[in-house]
């Protein structure tokens, strides 16, 4: 199975971004961890970004806060799908990261999750492999199922809840 690669701009999204992990984790799909900072270390993004393919990822996961240029500058520089985590870090309450990291130019398309949506981009890292891996597909497809079924299920607590 192809690798997630997950980039942080800095060890201090760790907290938000270890939930992209942990679901990685879930599904039993292999992942790395790095921390990269399109402003701090932009030659080691580069280096990483367009050696990613070769070297076994499928999928990058890219968070970071504030001006928050590194899943973009990693789009540039690979032709892998990138999933971008705008973080809540500054005094804008992460609609800063959100808008740079939204905001690409056709061509170069980031998938940007919510703020701080770490979750969602490790659900969508394991949607975008399950499309070449059956087993894959299987754990999401039973996973969905039994997401449903706890809703369903609370649904029933609530309406024979008596007040
Ligand atoms: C961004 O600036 C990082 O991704 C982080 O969200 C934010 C603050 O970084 P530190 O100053 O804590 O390293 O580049």
């Amino acid at each position: 199975m192809k690798k997630v690669a997950i980039i942080m701009g800095s060890d201090s999204d760790f907290p938000v971004v270890k939930k992209s992990a942990e679901v990685l984790q879930q599904f039993g799909v292999p992942f790395e961890l790095r921390v990269l900072s399109a402003h701090r270390c932009a030659a080691q993004v580069s280096e990483f970004a367009s050696g990613a393919e070769d070297n076994g990822f499928g999928v990058i996961i890219a968070a970071a806060g504030k001006a928050a240029h590194l899943a973009g500058a990693i789009a540039g520089q690979t032709p892998l799908p990138v999933i971008g985590i705008p973080i809540k870090a500054s005094a804008l309450e992460g609609i800063d990261a959100l808008l740079s990291t939204v905001q690409m130019p056709a061509g170069v398309p980031v998938a940007t999750v919510a703020i701080d949506g770490a979750a969602n981009a490790g659900y969508l890292a394991v949607q975008i492999l399950s499309v070449g891996d059956d087993d894959l597909m299987s754990k999401l497809k039973a996973f969905r199922a039994e997401q449903t079924a706890k809703v369903l299920a609370a649904d029933k607590k609530m309406q024979e809840q008596v007040l």
